[in-house]
C-alpha cells in the first residue's frame, strides 16, 4: 500500500452493501442467492458425465502456491511400515500395521473458501459484525456457515488467459467486468443472474517456473475495482468468485494503491463467497475443446470451528 492510498472507508462510501438483507444473524451473504432453484437448474447442465476436481495440489513436490505471508504446508509422517522395525511399535492383535500422517498448514494455504470475515475495515465485518468477533476465533461470520450449507449452482468459466490470447496473465494485469462480458461473448455462452464466476488467468503457471523470484514485487494479476464493477456484481447477484490465483483480485490497485479493494467491496460487503487457487488446467483444456463453458459446480470447504477460511476441492461436473 502506498502513502497517499485513499482509506477503503472513504473510497467504498457509496458503495452497494447487503448488510441486513438476509437478516441480522447471516454469515453466508451471496451464498443465499443459491437455492433449491439454482440447485435443480445447475443439475440440468450434466450431460457427458465429466467430473473435474479443481483442487490444486497440497503437498506439491514442486511447492505450494500460498500468499507471501503464509507457507506451504508441511505433511509429516507418523507411522510407516518401518515403524514396526522397532521391539516397542504398537501391537495390535491380527498383526495389523497402517500409515498415519498429520499436516501443520495454513487454514489459507492451499485451494480454499474465504470465511466471509477474513477481511474488513472501520471496525466492521459483513452485516455489519463488530471486527472485535475475530479476536482469537471468529465467533460471525466464520467459514463454518459456508462449510454447513456447502455451495452449489450453475458456474461459468471464464477462460482470460485463452481470451486474451495468452499463456498465463502477468504480474499486475487487470481486467474488468466488461472484459468478464466480452469474454463470456466470445466462448459463447451466457452469463446469468446468480452465476457462480469462475475465472481462468494461469498466473500460478509462474510460481513454478520463476522460484523465488515469483515474490518478488507481488501483485497477481486479476479484477481491479471500480464502483460500475462493484454494482455489475451485486446487479448480477453474484454468489461466489472463484479464481486460479492466490487472492482472485489485483493485489494492489495500480491506479491508487488499495490492497485488496474487491475482498473489501464484494465479501465484505455485497457477502460475495471467495474461493481461490484452484487449479483450472485440465478444466480449461476441455472447455476449449468441446465449447462448453457453463458447468455444474458443487463445493462445502472443510467445516472449521471459528475458521477464517479452509480447504475445499471444488467439483465441476460437465
Ligand atoms: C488475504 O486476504 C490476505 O488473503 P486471501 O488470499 O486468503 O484472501
Amino acid at each position: 500500500m502506498t502513502d497517499t492510498a485513499p482509506d477503503l472507508t472513504d473510497l467504498l462510501k457509496d458503495a452497494p452493501s447487503n448488510w441486513g438483507k438476509w437478516g441480522p444473524d447471516d454469515e453466508v451473504g451471496s451464498l443465499n442467492y443459491l437455492g433449491a432453484e439454482q440447485v435443480i437448474a445447475a443439475a440440468g447442465l450434466i450431460r457427458s458425465g465429466k467430473v473435474f476436481p479443481i483442487q490444486r495440489l497440497i503437498g506439491d513436490p514442486k511447492g505450494d502456491p500460498v500468499w507471501p505471508s503464509r507457507k506451504a504446508a508441511v505433511r509429516t509422517q507418523l507411522l510407516d511400515e518401518s515403524t514396526w522395525d522397532s521391539d516397542d511399535a504398537p501391537a495390535f492383535p491380527g498383526g495389523l500395521h497402517y500409515a498415519d500422517d498429520k499436516i501443520e498448514a495454513f487454514l489459507q494455504g492451499s485451494t480454499q473458501y474465504d470465511a466471509l470475515g477474513h477481511v474488513w475495515y472501520d471496525g466492521k465485518l459483513w452485516n455489519g459484525y463488530d471486527a472485535r468477533t475475530t479476536v482469537g476465533g471468529m465467533d460471525k461470520a466464520s467459514v463454518r456457515p459456508i462449510a454447513d450449507r456447502g455451495v452449489v449452482g450453475r458456474a461459468v468459466l471464464l477462460d482470460m488467459a485463452r481470451y486474451l490470447g495468452k499463456d498465463n496473465l502477468e504480474s499486475a494485469e487487470t481486467y474488468t467486468h466488461e472484459d468478464l462480458i466480452a469474454c463470456a461473448e466470445k466462448q459463447g455462452v451466457e452469463l446469468r443472474k446468480r452465476d457462480i464466476i469462475i475465472i481462468r488467468t494461469n498466473y500460478l503457471a509462474l510460481f513454478f517456473t520463476l522460484g523465488d523470484a515469483f515474490y518478488e514485487d507481488f501483485c497477481e494479476p486479476g479484477l481491479q475495482y471500480s464502483p460500475e464493477l462493484v454494482q455489475w456484481f451485486a446487479d448480477m447477484e453474484i454468489p461466489n468468485l472463484v479464481t486460479d490465483t492466490i487472492a482472485n483480485e489485483v493485489t494492489t490497485d495500480p491506479d491508487n494503491g488499495v490492497a485488496l479493494t474487491l475482498h473489501n467491496a464484494l465479501m465484505r460487503n455485497l457477502g460475495i463467497a471467495f474461493t481461490e487457487i484452484v487449479d483450472l488446467e485440465a478444466l480449461a483444456a476441455d472447455c476449449a475443446e468441446d465449447g462448453v463453458y457453463e458447468l455444474f459446480y458443487a463445493a462445502a470447504p472443510l467445516k472449521v470451528d471459528r475458521g477464517s477460511g479452509s480447504p475445499v476441492n471444488p467439483i465441476v461436473i460437465k
